[in-house]
């Protein structure tokens, strides 16, 4: 497990150290804010207890959300989001075989009563976005620092029109 330095608030966990290539955005988009995070490898299929020991402590270890990947048959975020009531952002791993679909079919399609917030396929770094935005729906100076993230969207997006026009 990798932590930084202060009490993590986000957990990002992943069924394998195969989706550390794509989890890692998740990872950069927390860092870029300033939040801490631990990083792990929970597997649902090869470690089902642990996952399910995981998701069970991780409000009272203090974490706020959790950003949990996997590819193929990704039972994962799913599994996770039954046992915590912390949110769960589910990030759908691309594998060799079916661009995956699997993998957001798989994490997308929770039953009533069980949400998991599902980003696009391989989109971990809205995954960490995202994140950002819950915490910051508590905190001011948080907020503010998304807004300022927005304004400069927007003022990227903008010159890039202002190129073509010319
Ligand atoms: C899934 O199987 C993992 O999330 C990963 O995307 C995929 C392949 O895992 P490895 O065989 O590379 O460990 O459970």
């Amino acid at each position: 497990m990798t932590d930084n330095a202060s009490a993590p608030a986000v957990g990002i966990v992943m069924g394998s150290d195969s989706d550390w290539p794509v989890m890692r955005d998740a990872a950069a988009a927390l860092e870029e804010f300033g939040i801490a995070y631990e990083a792990d490898v929970v597997s649902a299929h090869r470690m089902p207890h642990e996952m399910i020991e995981y998701g069970s402590q991780a409000a009272d270890r203090g974490l706020r959300a959790i950003i949990a990947g996997a590819g193929g048959a990704a039972h994962l975020p799913g599994m996770l989001a039954s046992v915590t009531p912390l949110p769960v952002i589910g990030v759908p791993v691309p594998l060799k075989h079916l661009d995956g679909m699997d993998s957001l079919l798989s994490i997308v399609q929770m039953p009533a009563g069980v949400p998991v917030a599902t980003v696009a396929v391989g989109a971990a770094r809205n995954a960490g976005l995202l994140a950002v935005r819950m915490l910051a729906s508590g905190d001011e100076e948080l907020r503010g620092r998304m807004e300022d993230f927005q304004a400069e969207l927007k003022r990227l997006a903008k010159a890039k029109g202002e190129r073509l026009r010319k």
